[in-house]
């Protein structure tokens, strides 16, 4: 015998002493499309994580190492973990990813693989570890811990070789075992080229699509630290947006079937960077994007651009244009030469991060009167007040039929606003295709905004502020009834 959800749910009430059976209507909706796994899903509503380039570059100036770099030139003789991480949470970020070993080779933890490491360096006598101290100030600082490990090794000998990647599958072994939980591992798709290689000095190709055995080292990934997300060009867990400017497209869907050059399927390293820009609208594969960006030209810390930080109003824009277009921002902030953030970054971040609390903090549709056109099976449980509780769990849904549903937002007298946010309850799919805003104009209502997908979040500015007693949401395009989380609407003053 099958047991049905409405089985079920009346069964519940049944047990609880209801006497009624439940209607259909009054059941979730069926979730459509591809869906979000529960890592990605805890993922995605982090929204803003830090990314920390530091290694042997930050001393030798460049962007990347040649491999043959001494170790004796990474010396941080102020670091201090707690002041990097404590600068990433004043600008709101909710995770931090460090580059454990960049292209150089160079391994900022003790690792048993190879000599080009940390314990070669005059710091701490060689007796430190930047992982570690930098896992566990986030881990005292309430923020999750990522890995970056490139898979390109300027300085590996074997670099090439399949020797290579059972050195690059225990160096991940040792970073997913030694410090504690970890959400993100990130794999670059930088790969093969001119290097030190050991001594060889020469240039090194290798198959993008077969040398790595990308699914082999994802399933490792997957044995040792199951909640965490995979990010590659190409997923699973994660794609890039396609760009190194943080700015996913207008349009972004969460599904995406990433497709190489000439057609076939996307691998990290060769997947065509349109496609992960927009996503691909009823894709295959829940696949949502992240958006990386220096705040600061380069990757790593050079003197020479402490004039050219990002001021809090660009950070502002990276955000509307990556978080507000349902993706999550990785902001790449660099520690210096002291190993520490300098004051420049840091000072950009909190006034982005307050720039962010101020316009978010009031919802002023809290209070306000919600008339929709249509409520799932009449249920307090889909009602639109759900919209404005600030819980993703709890959702505005419409009948099966009812896919073009309208609510209208009576405030009882006239307010100013000129943002808006929206969340689609994603556990069920991105399901809408399009919506309109409205606002109520000298005696008739006048469209002020609209855009495609929404996913876990759309934001939208306007030009300037407006003032009007009502606003009206339109969904235009839906294959399937909707289901809403969110409704925000804000004053940027
Ligand atoms: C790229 C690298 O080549 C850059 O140096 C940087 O680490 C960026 C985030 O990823 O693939």
């Amino acid at each position: 015998m099958t047991i049905t959800r409405r089985d079920f749910l009346t069964s519940s009430l049944l047990a609880l002493g209801c006497r009624y059976a439940v209607a259909d209507s009054a059941m979730p909706p069926a979730p459509f499309g591809a869906l979000p796994s529960a890592r990605q899903l805890g993922w995605q509503r982090m929204e803003t994580n830090a990314f920390l380039h530091f290694t042997v570059n930050t001393f030798t100036d460049k962007e990347w190492g040649d491999g043959d770099e001494s170790p004796a030139v990474f010396n941080p003789v102020g670091f201090d973990a707690d002041q990097i991480v404590l600068a990433l949470k004043a600008g709101g970020m909710k995770g931090a990813i460090l580059t454990c070993k960049h292209h150089d080779g160079f391994c900022l933890w003790p690792t048993h693989t190879t000599d080009h490491s940390i314990r070669f360096s005059p710091w701490k006598n060689g007796k430190g570890d930047i992982v570690r101290e930098i896992a566990n100030a986030t881990a005292r600082h309430g923020l999750r811990f990522g890995v970056y490990l490139s898979p390109w090794d300027r300085n590996n000998a074997e670099y090439g070789k399949p020797a290579y990647i059972a050195t690059y599958r225990q160096q991940l072994t040792e970073l997913l075992t030694w410090y504690g939980p970890v959400f993100e591992v990130w794999f670059d798709g930088a790969n093969g080229g001119s290097g030190y290689y050991g001594g060889a000095r020469e240039t090194r190709t290798i198959d993008k699509h077969t040398y790595y055995d990308w699914p082999t080292t994802w399933a490792l990934v997957r044995k040792l630290q199951p909640g965490a997300s995979i990010f590659s060009d190409a997923g699973p867990d994660i794609r890039w947006v396609g760009n190194e400017k943080g700015i996913a497209g207008e349009t972004c869907w969460e599904t995406c079937d990433p497709v190489t050059a000439d057609g076939g399927p996307g691998v990290p390293g060769d997947s065509q960077p349109s496609v992960l820009n927009t996503g691909t609208r009823f894709g295959s594969r829940w696949l949502p994007a992240e958006c990386d960006v220096s705040i600061r030209p380069g990757w790593f810390w050079h003197e020479r651009e402490n004039g050219q930080v990002k001021t809090p109003d660009q950070l502002l824009d990276l955000y509307f244009e990556s978080v507000g277009r349902g993706a999550n921002l990785l902001l790449n902030v660099p520690p210096n030469r002291q190993g520490r953030v300098s004051p420049q970054d840091a000072e950009a971040l909190a006034g982005f991060h307050r720039r962010c609390q101020t316009i978010f903090s009031k919802n002023l549709a809290t209070g306000a009167k919600l008339k929709a056109s249509n409520v799932r099976g009449q249920s307090l449980l889909f009602r639109p007040a759900n919209l404005l509780d600030g819980n993703p769990d709890t959702y505005w849904a419409t009948d099966d039929k009812m896919r073009t549903p309208e609510l209208v937002v009576d405030f009882g007298q006239n307010i100013r606003c000129n943002v808006f946010r929206l969340r689609e309850a994603i556990q069920f799919g991105q399901r809408i295709g399009a919506f309109a805003l409205d606002a109520w104009q000298q005696g008739a209502w006048t469209q002020v905004a609209g855009a495609t997908s929404i996913g876990s979040c759309r934001l939208l500015r306007l030009p300037a502020a407006i003032e009007t007693p009502r606003l009206r949401l339109r969904i235009t395009s839906s294959p399937v009834c909707i289901a809403l989380a969110d409704f925000g609407i804000f004053l940027d003053a």
